[in-house]
């Protein structure tokens, strides 16, 4: 998110979606024989330890948008991960070795439940469900990815937070071997991000561990990051390792980096534009060279489901 020319058109996004579009009816399909249509299973949240494997027991979510996702193709090489460089080609070149097994999650703070997880402990409770949801870079692009994840909502519930956590804030692995982006100095490591109880609470946010299907690429965030699809992308933090419930508004990091521009809350709001770039339209990677832009919608067409958590704030103050 640094000053670049912005981006080419490369020949990828003008690539067709048919086959991926039949690959999720085929997802849809799986669901409804392993009786998992719409409600959640029941069964523990099992992920294979290796990148790009078939997730079982996935639930479709009455949730999705109908809009048609992007190929899988753009979501895996069009990517923002600053851990493995600033170009949106940088993060599936340089993270294809990245070792996301074994990983550990850590959980503290104003909960009942804490503790250091293991990845496959951390996930047990929880249900897999698809949801395929619009998302908004503040760079004024955006995609629909066909996410698999748990939600965050079950995920807060059942860590118990005591009445003084107000904030959950989530932390990325630092690590300089694996990182060459974290060796230099473009954001203060490791990448943080934070949402209030209320945000982390709606029904909306998922920590994603998959895309079309199966197991999540290791440049979207393997092998566990936040997705809440009526903010700017930023607040989507990938290779989450800790997780703190707090009293006390967390830091996020392009807040810190750049304050004027990126604020707390970074909804998507069409009508109060980021310094650099407007936030009324948007282009939907994949779209074409000739596609006109879209107009953005108010937290990115999700306004039914979270607007009520902001009708105290100045949205202008409070970006
Ligand atoms: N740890 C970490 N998380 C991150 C980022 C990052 O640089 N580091 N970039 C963010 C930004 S700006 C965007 S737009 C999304 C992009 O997610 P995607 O590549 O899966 O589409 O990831 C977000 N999460
Ligand atoms: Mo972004």
């Amino acid at each position: 998110m640094l000053s670049k020319k912005s981006s080419d058109i490369r020949p990828s996004e003008i690539t067709s979606e048919s086959n991926y579009i039949n690959r999720r009816d085929f997802i849809r399909a799986g669901a409804i024989v392993g009786g998992a249509l719409i409600a959640p299973s029941g069964m523990s949240a099992v992920v294979p330890d290796t990148t790009l494997a078939k997730l079982s027991d996935v639930a479709v979510s009455p949730l999705s948008t109908d809009e048609t996702p992007n190929s899988f193709e753009d979501i895996a090489t069009y990517n923002n991960f600053y851990e493995f460089g600033l170009g949106k080609d940088d993060p599936h070149k340089y993270a294809e070795d990245f070792k996301t097994r074994p990983w550990t999650i850590e959980v503290s703070g104003e909960a009942e439940k804490t503790g250091t997880y293991n990845f496959d402990d951390f996930m047990r409770p929880f249900d897999l469900e698809e949801r395929i949801y619009r998302m908004r870079c503040v760079e004024a692009w955006s995609m629909v990815i066909p996410w698999v994840g748990i939600s965050l909502a079950e995920v807060v519930k059942h860590f118990q937070p005591t009445s003084k956590a107000q904030y959950v804030a989530f932390e990325t692995l630092n690590d300089r071997e694996q990182m060459p982006g974290v060796r230099g100095r473009s954001l203060d490591w490791p990448y943080r991000e934070g949402l209030t109880i209320a945000e982390a609470t709606n029904p909306l946010p998922i920590l994603a561990v998959g895309i079309y299907g199966n197991s999540i690429p290791n440049q979207n965030g393997a092998p566990i990051r936040l997705v809440v699809p009526w903010k700017y992308g930023f607040k989507g933090i990938k290779s989450i390792v800790k997780i703190k419930f707090m009293s006390t508004r967390p830091k996020n990091s392009w807040n810190m980096a750049i304050p004027d521009e990126y604020g707390f809350y970074a909804n998507v709001n069409p009508s109060v534009s980021h310094p650099r770039w407007s936030q009324a339209r948007e282009r939907r990677i994949g779209s074409g060279i000739f596609a006109d832009k879209q107009e953005t919608l108010m937290f990115n067409g999700y306004a039914e489901q979270v607007a009520h958590l902001y009708k105290d704030l100045d949205l202008r103050r409070n970006f």
